[in-house]
C-alpha cells in the first residue's frame, strides 16, 4: 500500500481490503466519521445510519470509508464488527486532533470528529468527506472560547467535507467569520443561505452557491492546482420534506442549552450533551431528521467524489 512506503508516516493505517481495493483500481472513496455514530445518536439507531450511509455512497458510485481509532490503530475502512463497537461499547473516546497522539500511543479506542476524520482522510489520501455537521464556534464562546477544532482543522487539512451545515447549537455567524478568517471556501449547494442543520435556512448568507457535483468537483480541483493547504465547506441543506420546523427546534435548543449550562457541562462533552437532550426533546424527530440529512450527505459527496475522480483521470 502506497501509504505504508512513506518512512515519516510509519504504518499506523489498517486501510479496508474495499478501501485499498478502490485506491489501487483508482475509483473514488468517501470518508465518513465516527463520532456521529459513537457519541452522535443512540444505539442501535447508530449502526443502522452508518451501514446505511455506506450503502448510499456505493449506490451512486464510490467506496465509503469509514474512520474511526480502534486499539491505538487508524482504521480506514470498518468491518461490520468494529462499526458494531464503535456504535454500542462505552470505552470509546472522541479524538479531534489534540486527543489521537494519546489514542495512539496509549493503544485507544476513539471516534473521530471532523477535524480527526480529515486528519485521518488525509493521510489515506481521500479527498472527499460526508458527515451531518460541522462542529463550529459556540454561543458564549467570547466567554468560554469554545470554538471546535474542526475549523481551524479545515483550514489546514485538504479536504472537502459535505455537511448540513451547523447547528444552533452554535453561533452560526461567528461561525462563518471564523471560516471567513482561516480561508476556507463555504460552498452553499443549491442554496444561497448557510443551513443550520434541522432547517435550510439560517438567515446568514453563504459566500458562492454551486448547483452540480460537477461544479463542486471543479471547486475542488482548483484548490488542488493552486497548492492550497485548506479544506472546503460544501453545505447541503436538508431535503425540504424532511426539515423540522424553525420555531418548534429553536425553542428546543434554547431549552437544551439552559440545561447544559446549569449542569455545567463544557468542552467536548457539550455537543454530544445536547444533541442527546434535543433528540429527548422533539421525541426522536431530530434524530429522523438527523439521519435523513446525513443521507441526503452521503449522496451529494459521493457524486461529488466520482465527477472529481473522472476529471483526475481525464487530465492525468
Ligand atoms: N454535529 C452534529 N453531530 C455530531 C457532531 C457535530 O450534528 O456528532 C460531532 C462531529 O464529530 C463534530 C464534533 O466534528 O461533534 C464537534 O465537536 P467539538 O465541538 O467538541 O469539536
Ligand atoms: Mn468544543
Amino acid at each position: 500500500m502506497e501509504q505504508t512506503k512513506n518512512t515519516s508516516k510509519p504504518n499506523m493505517l489498517d486501510i479496508s481490503e474495499e478501501v485499498s481495493e478502490a485506491k489501487e483500481e483508482g475509483r473514488p472513496v468517501v470518508a465518513l466519521e465516527s463520532t456521529i455514530i459513537s457519541h452522535g445518536m443512540p444505539y442501535p439507531d447508530n449502526v443502522v445510519m452508518a451501514k446505511k450511509v455506506e450503502s448510499i455512497i456505493r449506490e451512486n458510485g464510490a467506496v465509503p470509508a469509514t474512520i474511526a481509532l480502534i486499539k491505538g490503530r487508524i482504521k480506514i475502512g470498518l468491518t461490520g464488527k468494529e462499526l458494531e463497537y464503535m456504535a454500542s461499547s462505552k470505552e470509546i473516546l472522541k479524538a479531534s486532533r489534540r486527543d489521537i497522539p494519546v489514542v495512539i500511543a496509549k493503544n485507544l479506542s476513539a471516534a473521530t470528529t471532523v477535524a480527526g476524520t480529515m486528519i485521518c482522510a488525509a493521510l489515506a489520501g481521500i479527498r472527499v468527506f460526508a458527515t451531518g455537521g460541522i462542529g463550529g464556534v459556540h454561543r458564549g464562546a467570547e466567554k468560554t472560547f469554545d470554538i471546535s477544532a474542526d475549523l481551524q482543522e479545515l483550514a489546514k487539512t485538504k479536504v472537502a467535507v459535505v455537511s448540513a451545515g451547523a447547528k444552533s447549537i452554535l453561533d452560526i455567524k461567528l461561525t462563518m467569520e471564523y471560516l471567513e478568517t482561516m480561508g476556507v471556501p463555504v460552498i452553499g449547494y443549491g442554496t444561497d443561505e448557510f443551513p443550520a442543520f434541522y432547517t435550510r435556512k439560517s438567515g446568514i448568507p453563504v459566500n458562492y452557491r454551486l448547483d452540480t457535483p460537477e461544479d463542486i468537483a471543479e471547486v475542488i480541483l482548483a484548490q488542488d492546482r493552486l497548492g492550497f493547504k485548506g479544506g472546503m465547506v460544501i453545505a447541503n441543506p436538508i431535503p425540504e420534506k424532511y426539515s423540522l420546523d424553525k420555531a418548534f427546534i429553536d425553542r428546543i435548543i434554547d431549552d437544551a442549552l439552559k440545561k447544559a449550562e446549569t449542569k455545567k457541562i463544557t468542552g467536548k462533552e457539550i455537543t454530544p450533551f445536547l444533541l442527546a437532550e434535543i433528540k429527548d426533546m422533539t421525541e426522536g424527530r431530530s434524530l429522523e431528521a438527523n439521519l435523513k440529512l446525513v443521507y441526503n450527505n452521503a449522496e451529494l459527496a459521493a457524486k461529488t467524489a466520482y465527477s472529481l475522480n473522472r476529471k483526475l483521470q481525464d487530465a492525468a
